[in-house]
């Protein structure tokens, strides 16, 4: 069965994304055959990164920020939340950086709300189920700090040091969309690009354009972004779909004992729970993996766009085209992953956070 044939779509009346069968050790090849050469794009990337997440929701948040935050080729400078309940995702995020010892990160909330009208999905209750989140039960309630303020430190503190920072989305783009309408020229120039998990590559025009979750939960901040000229690389379900983390890694991962372990494992659990699954999707790892190693991902230099006044816009559907020359494509997107250095690379440096034993 292709890895097309085996996806599925799960939750979808309550807005999740798209969610694909893991198929851990087959599919690797099969992608990375259909992928075009790496070509060398941002040779001066930067590691700095601000990691925009809608944490708490799809486990794989969890695991984003985990290796974000232990991996010593990326300098995480802060968290900014998105969607919905920000103040809860918040917590979520402080307190797994509390219990991996990188209480120096700071977290901040970001935009509840979609800048599309009427957008709503993204939440769907079980946020905060499954850990300890004793001690934070009012942190972030008064909306939990600046985070267009903390966005302009930081890019201005990289510029100061010769460098530029990347912001990484891995939830809705409705925070990078609403820093792109209020930073400045300079700002904006301090940004190297975006690192985004979103949408899906299933090829050129209309017709191959699919849906998919963080594009949908934002269409109009997806467009503005799309269309803004900033360097944007997309890790999509195309690859994203060939990744995966099944019950008896998460036992494993329990098995360490430490507080972080059972905190990640008890949230793990419950999103198995909500999924009625016993593996799922490490969507949002992939997009963090692409920057530590961007060997693990192809890529190929596209024009993206999506009209958030159709219904395929609203859907999430982003359409890719051919872009006229290298020098016009603002767009990458990943179409090819080597699944199990990804995983490798991944199993490495989780254990390595919660292995962390915080004092
Ligand atoms: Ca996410």
């Amino acid at each position: 069965m292709s890895p097309k044939g085996v996806e599925r779509r799960l939750l979808t009346e309550s807005g999740i994304r798209r969610f694909p069968l893991p198929t851990l050790h087959r599919v690797g090849s099969l992608a990375a055959a259909k992928s075009v050469p790496l070509r060398v794009w941002y040779p001066d990337m930067p590691t700095r990164i601000i990691l925009d997440t809608d944490i708490g929701t799809d486990i794989d948040d969890v695991y984003a920020l985990l290796l974000a935050a232990v991996s010593p080729e990326l300098e995480l400078r802060g968290v900014i939340t998105v969607n919905n309940d920000v103040a809860m995702r918040a917590r979520i995020a402080r307190r797994v950086l509390d219990l991996i010892g990188r209480a120096d990160v700071p977290v901040v909330c970001g935009i509840a709300e979609s800048l599309t009208p009427g957008e709503t999905r993204g939440w769907l209750g079980h946020e905060g189920i499954g850990m300890d989140l004793s001690g934070l039960e009012t942190a972030f309630a008064d909306g939990g700090g600046d985070w267009l303020e903390m966005l302009r430190t930081e890019i201005a503190a990289a510029v100061r040091d010769g460098e530029r920072l990347t912001l990484v989305t891995i939830g809705a783009m409705t925070d990078a969309a609403a820093a792109l309408r209020a930073l400045e020229d300079s700002g904006r120039a301090g940004l190297a690009g975006m690192m985004s998990m979103a949408s899906t590559f299933e090829g050129f025009g209309e017709h191959a354009a699919q849906p998919e979750h963080n594009i949908a939960c934002d269409p109009v901040a997806a467009a503005e972004v799309l269309a803004s000229g900033l360097p944007v690389r997309l890790v999509g379900l195309n690859v994203t779909r060939h990744t995966g983390m099944d019950r008896a890694t998460v036992d494993r991962l329990a098995a360490l004992g430490s507080p972080a372990a059972q905190a990640v494992a008890g949230m793990h659990y419950e999103w198995f729970r909500v999924i009625g699954r016993d593996a799922s999707c490490m969507h949002d790892p992939l997009a963090i993996a692409a920057l530590i190693e961007p060997d693990l991902l192809t890529w190929r230099d596209v024009d993206a766009s999506l009209d958030p006044s159709t219904q395929r816009g609203r859907d999430g559907a982003v359409v890719y085209a051919q872009p006229n020359g290298p020098a016009s494509a603002r767009c990458r997107v990943a179409v090819g992953v080597q699944s199990e250095p990804f995983h490798a690379l991944l199993l490495d440096r989780v254990q390595r956070a919660l292995t962390h034993i915080t004092a």
